[in-house]
């Protein structure tokens, strides 16, 4: 009887083309940073957990954040953009990134001085929080005390949740066509409450020129630029001040 010795066709992976993916390219050029990378990359929820534990030994968790969890997803933005990852990979490497982001801000716990609050949601009917998970790891990162409402969340709790904590700034990530109408619902709320809060609005669907139609809406474009905004929003900056510097 024939004995199989070469298992490497068995455990190929013919829905990835690993020619091309291979490594991820380096990410860092700290050994357990890429190595957070790389599992990030690799979607390895399992794995990631010990790798990000032993770089916070050496890192912080904000370098752990920025230069391994979030450089790790935007890899996976790249391979998704050349055709070579698919949805199931995405999904898989944003599961990890966020085993990662929780054990960061663990160990951040509430040590760090909370400067604002910021509330942060994504909107009514959509599921898509990738984005939005970003945010709140970056604003958090950089001090904010970030209200979370998560996913799929009703117009008016979102304007409710505004009353009842008074945040600087709030956040919204939509990712459809037909969940971004929330938005202007949301700023007209807001608006009519009193409280004329500069309300950022990203994600996938989402476009400049739809953002500056309704007031307090200002459009972000990268996860980025979410801590910035809100240090303009503490300096008391209006929604109108901040528009003109962010967009057009
Ligand atoms: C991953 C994904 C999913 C995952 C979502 C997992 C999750 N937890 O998020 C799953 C599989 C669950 C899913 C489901 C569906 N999906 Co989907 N999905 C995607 C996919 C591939 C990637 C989206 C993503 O996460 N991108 C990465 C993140 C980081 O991008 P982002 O959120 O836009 O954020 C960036 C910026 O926009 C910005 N940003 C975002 N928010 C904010 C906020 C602030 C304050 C700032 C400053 C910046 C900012 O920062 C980020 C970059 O730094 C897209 C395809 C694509 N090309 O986008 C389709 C896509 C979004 N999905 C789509 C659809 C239709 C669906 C489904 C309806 C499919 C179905 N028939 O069931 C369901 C939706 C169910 C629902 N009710 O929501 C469509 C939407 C079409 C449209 N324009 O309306 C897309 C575009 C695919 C397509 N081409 O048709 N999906």
């Amino acid at each position: 009887m024939k004995v199989l010795k070469d298992f490497s066709n068995i455990f190929k992976r013919y829905d990835l083309d690993l020619e091309k993916t291979g490594k991820a390219k380096e990410i860092s050029k700290d050994p357990a940073l890429q190595k957070v990378a790389q599992l990030v990359v690799d979607g390895d929820e399992e794995g990631i957990l010990a790798a990000v534990k032993d770089a916070l030994k050496s890192k912080s968790p904000l370098e752990v954040i920025n230069n391994a969890l979030i450089a790790g997803m935007n890899e996976v933005s790249r391979l998704w953009d050349e055709g070579i990852y698919f949805l199931p990979q995405v999904i898989l490497s944003s599961d990890a990134m966020n085993v990662g982001i929780a054990e960061c801000e663990a160990k951040m716990g509430k040590a760090m001085d909370r400067k604002a609050k910021v509330v942060t949601h994504t909107a009514e009917g959509d599921i898509h929080d990738i984005g939005q998970v970003i945010v709140n790891a970056l604003l958090n990162a950089n001090g904010f005390d970030v209200i979370n409402l998560g996913a799929d969340v009703p117009v008016d709790k979102v304007v409710s949740a505004c009353k009842e904590h008074r945040p600087v700034m709030v956040t919204g990530t939509a990712l459809m066509t037909t969940t971004m109408t929330a938005f202007p619902k949301i700023a007209h709320q807001l608006k009519q409450a009193g409280l004329g809060i500069p309300f950022i609005c990203g994600g996938g669907a989402v476009c400049e020129e739809y953002v500056t139609e309704y007031d307090l809406g200002i459009w972000g474009k990268e996860a980025s630029q979410a801590p910035g905004m809100a240090e303009d929003a503490l300096a008391g900056e209006s929604w109108e001040a901040m528009r003109a510097k962010w967009n057009g």
